[in-house]
Parts: C-alpha cells; structure tokens; sequence
C-alpha cells in the first residue's frame, strides 16, 4: 500500500476546502459563511483505484487543504516538503487566478521537482459560475500540465473520477521510486 501527501493549493475563495470535503467524504456544515482556513487542515482517507479491490490498489492519502493567503508564506516549506503531489485549484473565469497559478506554480512545483504527472490544474466550477470547459487561458509553461474541470453541481463524479486517474499517476510515480530505492540497495 503506498502513502501520498497531496497539497490542494491555489487562490483564496477558489473551493480548495469545499473540493477537500468531497474527496475526503468530510461532511461538514455547508451553506454557512465564508471561512478562510488557517495555514492548513489535513484530511486523510483511503482511496481505491479504479483497477480492482487487491491491497496494491489502495492509496492512504494525506491530502493537506492549504490556506490560500500569501499571509501564510512562511508555513510553505513544512508543507513542501516530503509532498507527493500538488493540486492548483482556481477559478477559470477570474483573470487574477489564472495569474496567479503561475505563482503556485513556481513556488510549490518547479522549486522541488515534481513531475508534471504529479501535478493536476483543477479549475473548478462554482454553481452559477461559467460553464466553459476549455483549456483556460494559462502561461504556455503550464499547458503541460494535466488539466480537469470540476462542477459539483453537475458532475460530482466526474471530479472523483478525475481525481482517482490523478492519483493513479502519484502511485506510479511511488512505485517507480520506490524500485529505484530497492535497486539502489541491492547493488
Ligand atoms: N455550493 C457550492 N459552493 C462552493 C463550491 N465551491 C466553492 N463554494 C463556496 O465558495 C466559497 C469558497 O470556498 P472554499 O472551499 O472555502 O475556498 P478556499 O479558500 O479555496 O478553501 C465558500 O463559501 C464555498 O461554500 C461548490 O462547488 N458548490
Ligand atoms: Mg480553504
């Protein structure tokens, strides 16, 4: 069974805590007001991979829903590192997002490495917002990246889904890695 801590990161007010939620199965009271998170809140659950039921398919995930205020700098290298995983969640109809996830970007990805299969861009939907599910109008750098589009309203499965392919790649990734380690002991 493999580990992965994933960071949902991104743009205050972009659904980091509300996407969290719903991955996690964490029901929490909705509707209310508002509630920035402070520095960050980790959720952890078990996830199936779409594969089959056998234990090598199950991922334990620490999944760390980050605060989105830049206020919080200073907590970003106890949530770098060891990562294993970086999601970006914005808001494709705010031209300030899709500026600003060259900053996530920098910061929390191309400064430790990660592989682009390790990252996923979510640009969520929030009811009443846009429906347009193209590739939004992101820095060239970042069209390498793995895309998905998420609504809650209108395809709640659709998010698990591509969030469970997400997580396929992280577990390859841990695979690899740990065989290299092996690899490396052994000879
Ligand atoms: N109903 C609904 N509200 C949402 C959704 N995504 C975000 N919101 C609302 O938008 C606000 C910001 O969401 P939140 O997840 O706290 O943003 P964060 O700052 O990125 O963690 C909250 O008031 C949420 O209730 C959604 O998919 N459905
Ligand atoms: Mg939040």
């Amino acid at each position: 069974m493999f580990k992965a801590k994933l960071l949902l990161i991104g743009p205050s007010e972009s659904g980091k805590t509300v996407l969290a939620n719903f991955l996690s199965d964490t029901v929490e009271t909705v509707g209310g007001e508002y509630c920035p998170t402070q520095g960050v809140r980790i959720l952890e659950f078990e996830s199936q991979n779409e594969g089959g039921g056998d234990k090598s398919s199950t991922c334990e995930v620490e999944l760390w829903d980050c605060a989105g205020d830049f206020k919080f700098e200073s907590c970003w290298p106890a949530l770098i590192k060891d990562s294993n995983g970086v999601v970006i969640v914005f808001n494709p109809d705010m031209p300030r997002h899709l500026t600003e996830v060259e900053t996530w970007y920098s910061m929390f990805i191309s400064s430790q490495g990660l592989q682009d299969s390790q990252c996923l861009l979510m640009a969520h939907h929030k009811p009443g917002s846009g429906v347009d599910n193209g590739r939004p109008n992101l820095a060239s750098h970042l069209n390498r990246l793995p895309l998905s589009h998420s609504n809650l309203e209108e395809d709640p499965e659709g998010v698990r889904q591509g969030f469970r392919r997400y997580l396929e790649n992280i577990v390859q990734t841990l695979s690899e890695s740990r065989e290299r380690e092996e690899m490396s002991i052994i000879t």
